[in-house]
């Protein structure tokens, strides 16, 4: 069914689009004539292309993954001493490691893991090579063709548990993303830092969400989230899916990785253990600005078909904080450093259907009661 609005033009959110670009997202790569390291077989791209999405195993050394842990400890230890010299928290918590210490910093201060996830704006070097990794490049070269960029949304996700924000319902990327998006392909791998279970809140996808190249109308913010979320009847209507025979969990353990599309829909389950369900989302695309992003940030260039050795400018990618520039355009005003709201463009993507703490900002913007009408 296609979108019904009785008043046409002045409800239709900005998001919402009847366009279709199937052949974007169902497009199979022919096989590359050498196989390079990290590529995958002809029949993982196939399921990749059918499904949405892919789980493979045993990828990275844990050499590869470990430093990545170094950075999260870091950054758990500086957000730690911070709080505690502005007398937010009763102890430093050193005590507790990299997957139990920010829950246990969070039960003084809660939202200390949202403040965490705002902060990790700079890629560290033991990021930028898991990002650029030379086989993990070959592989996104496979799908996406020799010019390959880094996209600038990417997260690191502490999820902690039993927690509502970090819990993501049902989605598809290019909803967090402008309408360009729409049409470009947009390569996500997500990767844990520990097993991820059913458990612990792994991925879940609606496989074969994106065969019909359309991106469904979503809403804003769901709970006490900054979570934009589509509904079940939403999926089953716009995408031709059936929610009772296409639900899958994507659990994967350390060493490998998930690889999606930006319109296949998915979202994570509750941490249900005691440990926190460290990930990180890393994105390619090919070259564009800055699609997707409301030209706040621009890509990075990571491989392309003329210079076979790439300086990636990792200084001028990280020179930009998507999360401040995101505040900015929505007008939102943090209190302080250890502000616990969150806020992005989508938000005046979407019908804000639930509002709470993370939308006030925007609901006091004058400029997005006009774009309402
Ligand atoms: O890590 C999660 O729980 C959700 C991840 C997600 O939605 C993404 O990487 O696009
Ligand atoms: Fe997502």
């Amino acid at each position: 069914m296609e979108i019904t609005n009785p008043k046409q033009d002045s409800k239709v959110w900005p998001g919402e689009s009847n366009e279709a670009f199937p052949e974007v997202f169902c497009h199979v790569p022919p096989p590359p004539k050498t196989k390079k390291p990290g590529q995958l077989s002809q029949e993982q791209i196939k399921q990749f292309v059918q499904d949405g999405y892919l789980i493979i195993d045993d990828y990275f050394d844990k050499s590869e993954l470990e430093p990545v842990k170094d950075w999260i400890d870091d950054l758990v230890d500086d957000l730690a001493e911070q709080l505690f010299k502005a007398g937010k928290i009763k102890d430093l918590y050193k005590d507790f490691g990299t997957f139990k210490r920010l829950t246990r910093i969070d039960q003084d201060y809660p939202g200390a893991n949202i403040v965490l996830l705002k902060r990790a704006q700079q890629v560290p070097k033991s990021l930028q090579s898991l990002w650029a990794n030379e086989r993990l490049l070959n592989l996104a070269e496979q799908i996406l063709g020799p010019e390959v960029w880094g996209n600038p949304v990417w997260n690191l996700r502490p999820k902690v548990p039993r927690d509502e924000v970090t819990t993501v319902p049902w989605h598809q990327d290019a909803a967090y993303m402008d309408n360009e998006s729409y049409s470009q392909f947009v390569l996500s791998a997500w990767i844990p830092f520990l097993d991820a279970t059913e458990e612990n809140g792994c991925l879940k996808f609606v496989k074969g969400g994106h065969r019909s190249g359309k991106v469904a109308k979503h809403q804003c913010c769901h709970g006490d989230t900054f979570y934009v979320r589509l509904e079940k009847d939403e999926m089953e209507r716009k995408l031709g899916v059936d929610m009772a025979r296409d639900v899958v969990a994507a659990p994967v353990k350390y060493g490998g990785f998930v690889l999606f599309n930006n319109i296949v829909p998915h979202g994570s389950t509750v941490n249900f253990s005691s440990d926190i369900r460290w990930s990180v989302d890393l994105r390619w695309q090919k070259p564009g600005s800055s699609f997707g992003l409301w030209g706040l940030k621009k890509g990075v260039e990571m491989r392309s078909s003329t210079n076979p050795s790439v300086h990636i400018d990792w200084d001028t990618f990280n020179e930009i904080d998507r999360t401040t520039l995101q505040e900015q355009y929505v007008n939102a005003i943090m209190e302080d450093e250890f502000d616990t709201t969150l806020h992005g463009p989508w938000m005046k993507q979407w019908e804000i259907v639930h509002h709470n703490r993370h939308t006030a900002a925007v609901r006091d913007d004058p400029a997005f009661w006009q774009l309402r009408g």
